[in-house]
C-alpha cells in the first residue's frame, strides 16, 4: 500500500490536507498547493478559514511572499479551507499543524493535537499518511499519536495507514525561506514511510531531507532548540560576570567567538518566542519518568527566564542615582516583539519586564513599531519619562534623535540591553548609559 501513495505522491495526483492554519500550516498549504498538490486546509478558527479562502493571509507581520502565493493558491482552486473534517475523507496525505505549548509547570498540553487525532481517526481513509509537524516531546509519537490514531480510526499503522513525524523549522520573518531552504528530518514508522515522505517533501524542500525513525525526528527538533537556549544562557550568564568586573561582554564575545570552533551567542533582556523557551521543556518531559538527572537544560532556562528581572534590577539603580524611587518613576519600554523587526509578541521578555516594573509601581509606557496598540509617536510617548529601556533592537531604533529625547525626558537614562546604540551619542546627549554586560553595570 505506501509503494501505491509513493506513486500518487511522486506523480502528484495524491490529495492533501495540512490541519492548523497558523504560521507553520498555512505557508506548508501553500507551499504544496504551488507544487500543484491538491490541498485542504483545517483550521478550527472560521474567520480564519473565510479569510484564507478569500485569497487573504492571517498572518500578521512581513512574510515575503506569502500573501501572493496565498492567494495564487485560492485562485488556482488548488488550495481551499474548511473547518468540517469531513472533507478529509478522501485525503492521501494529511499533515499535522497545531499548537503544541508547555502550561506553567513545563508540562506540554496536548489538546488541539489530540483534538484533530480524535477527529481525523473516523474520516481518515485505509492506505493514507499522517505526518506531525508540529513540535513534540520525544516519544509522543508512539507513546500518544499512534495510539489514540488507532483508537479513533480503528485501523492499524503502518498496515491500514502510515505514520510520520517532520518538525519544522520555520521563523517568523522567513516562513516561505526557511520552509523552502532549510534541511528536514524525516521520521517514518518505517524505512519505507520515511522514504514516502522524502518524496512528498521533495517536492517543496530544496535542501536535505534525512530519513529516520520517529524517535529520532522528535529528539532532532527539541535538541537543536535546547542547544541554542543553552548557547544564549551561556551568553547571559557571562554578561552577568561582566558587569560587576568592568568587562563588556560584546567586545568579550566578540574575541573569544575568533577562537576555532567557537560560537558565543548574544545576550539579551530574555528569550522569547514559540519555540525556544518552549522546546527544552518537551525535551526534558521525555525523561521524567527515567532516572535522568537533568542540570543544564533547566538551569539554561532559568538564566534566561531571570534576564528581564536583571535588567529591572539595573533600572531601580539608575533611577535611585536621580534620587528616583520606583513608584515615582516613568519609564518607557522600547520594543514589545520577542525579536527584532518582528511583530510577534509569544512570549515577549518585554512583558514580564513590565509586569515586574509595574509591581515596583512604576509607570510603564511601551513603544514598538510593529505592534499596532505600541505603534504611536517615540518622542511623544517618551516625554516626562525618567528612563529608556532598550529590548528588541528593531532596525527603527537605529538612528534615535537622542538630543530630542533628551529634551522631552525628565531625566535622560537609557538602558541599552542589547548594545544596539553607540555609547558616544547617547552620553553626549547628557545620558546616563547602562549598556547589559558591560561596567556601565556595576
Ligand atoms: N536570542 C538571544 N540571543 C541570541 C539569539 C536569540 O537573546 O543569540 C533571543 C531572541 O531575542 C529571541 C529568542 O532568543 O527573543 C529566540 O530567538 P531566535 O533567533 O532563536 O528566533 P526563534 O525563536 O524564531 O527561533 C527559531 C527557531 N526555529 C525553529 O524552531 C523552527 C530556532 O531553532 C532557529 O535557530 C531560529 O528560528 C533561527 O535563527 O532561524
Amino acid at each position: 500500500m505506501i509503494e501505491a501513495l509513493t506513486v500518487i505522491i511522486n506523480n502528484k495526483t495524491a490529495k492533501l490536507a495540512v490541519i492548523g492554519l497558523g504560521y507553520v500550516g498555512l505557508p506548508v498549504a501553500c507551499a504544496f498547493a504551488q507544487a500543484g498538490f491538491d490541498t485542504l486546509g483545517i483550521d478550527i478558527l472560521p474567520e480564519r478559514v473565510d479569510q484564507i479562502n478569500s485569497g487573504v493571509s492571517p498572518i500578521e507581520g512581513d512574510e515575503p511572499g506569502l500573501s501572493q502565493l496565498l492567494s495564487a493558491a485560492v485562485e488556482s482552486g488548488r488550495l481551499r479551507a474548511f473547518s468540517d473534517y469531513a472533507n478529509l475523507a478522501d485525503r492521501d496525505v494529511i499533515l499535522i499543524d497545531v499548537e503544541t505549548p508547555v502550561d506553567e509547570d513545563h508540562i506540554p498540553q496536548y489538546h488541539a493535537l489530540r483534538a484533530a487525532l480524535q477527529e481525523l481517526g473516523p474520516v481518515l481513509q485505509t492506505g493514507a499518511l499522517v505526518i506531525v509537524e508540529s513540535t513534540i516531546a520525544p516519544g509522543t509519537i508512539a507513546g500518544l499519536v499512534k495510539p489514540l490514531l488507532e483508537e479513533s480510526s480503528g485501523k492499524c499503522v503502518n498496515t491500514d495507514f502510515f505514520l510520520g513525524n517532520c518538525p519544522e523549522r520555520v521563523m517568523p520573518g522567513k516562513l516561505l525561506a526557511n520552509l523552502t531552504n532549510l534541511s528536514r528530518v524525516v521520521g517514518g514508522g518505517t524505512p519505507q514511510t520515511a522514504a514516502a515522505m522524502c518524496a512528498l517533501y521533495r517536492h517543496i524542500v530544496q535542501a536535505d531531507l534525512d530519513p529516520a525513525d520517529w524517535i529520532t525526528a522528535e529528539l532532532v527538533k527539541t535538541v537543536e532548540n535546547a542547544y541554542r537556549d543553552v548557547q544564549i544562557a551561556f551568553a547571559n550568564e557571562v554578561a552577568l560576570i561582566c558587569e560587576p568586573l568592568g568587562g563588556d561582554v560584546w567586545r568579550v564575545r566578540e574575541l573569544v567567538n575568533k577562537s576555532p570552533q567557537r560560537h558565543m551567542h548574544l545576550p539579551g533582556g530574555g528569550v522569547g518566542g514559540h519555540c525556544i523557551p518552549k522546546d527544552p521543556w518537551l525535551l526534558a518531559y521525555s525523561v521524567q519518568d527515567k532516572v535522568v538527572p537533568l542540570r543544564l537544560i533547566p538551569a539554561a532556562r532559568a538564566v534566561n527566564d531571570g534576564m528581564p528581572g536583571h535588567v529591572a534590577d539595573i533600572l531601580v539603580k539608575a533611577l535611585a542615582e536621580h534620587g528616583i524611587e520606583p513608584s515615582n518613576a516613568r519609564v518607557l519600554v522600547l520594543g514589545y516583539a520577542y525579536l527584532e523587526d518582528s511583530d510577534d509578541t509569544r512570549n515577549s521578555p518585554s512583558a514580564v519586564l513590565i509586569d515586574e516594573l509595574k509591581a515596583l509601581e512604576m509607570v510603564v509606557r511601551v513603544h514598538d513599531p510593529f505592534v499596532a496598540e505600541y505603534s504611536g509617536d517615540l518622542y511623544n510617548i517618551a516625554e516626562g519619562c525618567q528612563a529608556l529601556v532598550l529590548m528588541v533592537k528593531h532596525a527603527a531604533y537605529r538612528h534615535l534623535n537622542f538630543p530630542m529625547l533628551a529634551s522631552v525626558m525628565q531625566t535622560p537614562i537609557m538602558l541599552d540591553m542589547r548594545n544596539l546604540f553607540n555609547p558616544v551619542d547617547v552620553t553626549s546627549a547628557n545620558f546616563d548609559y547602562y549598556c547589559l554586560g558591560t561596567g556601565y553595570i556595576n
